[in-house]
């Protein structure tokens, strides 16, 4: 994480830079001031127009601080960033770049490093093409002293990386998929998290498993998938659940990140349920607005399990604005027949009801009754429905009777013990 917070400036064509300049923060970086030209389509040179940037120069020129970063609240061609960078001669970064450095630093595991490596090569690449172009007019001299052959070279290489990084992210995504049929044909039933960044996911992953994810006043402060089992919060039903956190949403996430971050939001796809976490503390408009964009994001992914809406942080406002904030949602019609659950995580409320909210939303519980034979063998066949399903009724008379509750998908296999101990199936 920064320690130093440096300074920067901020382009913008509109006046929604809440966050930008939020994301600017996470990586370390002050907006000290926000230079906002309203026009419909960026100028085909600088993005802004020529005059704005003579004002921007002017600005620095006569700034007693110094500027480390220029910040476009949008997406540069490459052409645009070459002009803007020589122009002002201060490192520029749009939003899609801005966003790679935050995962960038934010990535500790390995698939998640790789996935950041993957992104940030597909982003680069007009670049280099724009930088090959130019090395080749004899623009740009400096660039891989050599000329032609080295230039092609670097492309190459770009290249061979992207194929390296894509087979090995495949290799994690086997492995994941094996783990993932593994536990489903243990009778475990996932759940997972989404929502937009900082809406409080890993809090609340933290609260249902008590362990400890990464939780930060930071956008993007998860990159990995974790998976942990909530059953211990359960603990009358005993069902055997578990939830996964997944990396957070934001609108306009670039389509690089997209691609790259494909393979950890699939533990969405594969969800028996999705919570859906929103911060319930902003703006009306802002939550409709975040909610828009993970409903859209889950669409895109092709959830098609029920989403239970988690609208977190209600710690934060008062009854009054909940209210208005639940009329605004229904009048907008957002909510549709999702479930909807108001939360905190901070202060433990309605955590309870959320829980509720989840087993039933949970697919084909199947009832069945077993009779087993008064014998030593049928313990361990019961200790095993005791750890896999909601034991009902359990009756000792000659023989042993045993009706559970359990996950459909462990129906067959646990049929086929209770015949191993020549037990029947009522
Ligand atoms: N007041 C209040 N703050 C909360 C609550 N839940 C989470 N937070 C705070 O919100 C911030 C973000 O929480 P995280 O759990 O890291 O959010 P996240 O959704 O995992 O964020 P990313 O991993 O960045 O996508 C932290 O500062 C939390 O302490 C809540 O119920 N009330
Ligand atoms: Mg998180």
């Amino acid at each position: 994480m920064n320690t130093k917070q440096k300074n920067a400036i901020l382009i913008s064509l509109d006046d929604s830079t809440s966050e930008i300049v939020q994301l600017a923060d996470t990586l370390g970086y002050t907006v000290l001031k926000e230079f906002i030209q309203h026009r419909e389509n960026p100028d085909v040179n600088f993005y802004i127009g020529c005059g704005k940037v003579d004002e921007i120069k002017e600005y620095f020129e006569d700034a007693e601080e110094s500027f480390d970063l220029v910040i476009v609240n949008g997406e540069l061609k490459p052409s645009q960033w070459f002009a803007l960078e020589k122009k002002l001669e201060t490192k520029v970064y749009d939003r899609v770049r801005l966003i790679l450095a935050i995962f960038e630093e934010h990535a500790e595991r390995r698939e998640a490093l790789l996935q950041v490596k993957l992104a940030q090569l597909q982003y680069e690449r007009p670049y280099v093409r724009e930088l090959i172009h130019r090395a080749k007019a004899g623009e740009h001299p400096g660039f891989m002293a050599g000329g032609e052959y080295q230039v092609d070279d670097y492309y190459e290489m770009i290249k061979r990386q992207t194929k390296k990084i894509g087979e090995d992210l495949q290799k994690i995504r086997e492995n994941r998929e094996l783990q993932r049929q593994t536990r489903s044909k243990s009778g475990f039933y996932s759940t997972s998290l989404a929502g937009y960044t900082n809406a409080g996911k890993s809090s609340l992953m933290n609260l249902l498993s008590g362990e400890k994810v990464k939780v930060e006043e930071q956008l993007f402060s998860t990159l990995s998938t974790t998976t942990r089992s909530i059953t211990a919060k359960n603990k009358e039903k005993k069902i055997p659940i578990l939830l996964t956190d997944t990396v957070g949403f934001i609108e306009n996430l670039p389509a690089c990140i997209i691609d790259a971050f494909h393979s950890t939001l699939e533990e969405i796809e594969f969800a028996d349920v999705v919570i859906l976490v929103v911060d319930g503390s902003e703006a009306k408009e802002v939550v409709e607005k975040k909610l828009r964009v993970s409903l859209n994001e889950l669409r895109n992914i092709g959830v098609g399990a029920p989403i239970i809406i988690a609208l977190n942080k209600i710690d934060l406002i008062d009854n009054e604005s909940l209210n208005t904030l639940r009329e605004h949602l229904d009048q907008t019609g957002i909510i549709d027949d999702h479930v909807f659950v108001d939360i905190s995580v901070k202060e433990n409320k309605h955590i309870e009801v959320l829980l509720q909210t989840i087993y039933d939303s949970l697919p084909h519980m199947v009832k069945i009754t077993f009779q087993l034979p008064l014998e030593e063998k049928s313990h361990a066949f019961i200790s095993q429905l005791y750890e896999k399903t909601q034991v009902i009724k359990i009756t000792y008379s000659e023989v042993i009777t045993v009706e559970v509750e359990c996950n459909e998908k462990i129906k067959e296999k646990l049929i086929a013990t209770c015949r191993a101990v020549k037990g029947d199936i009522l």
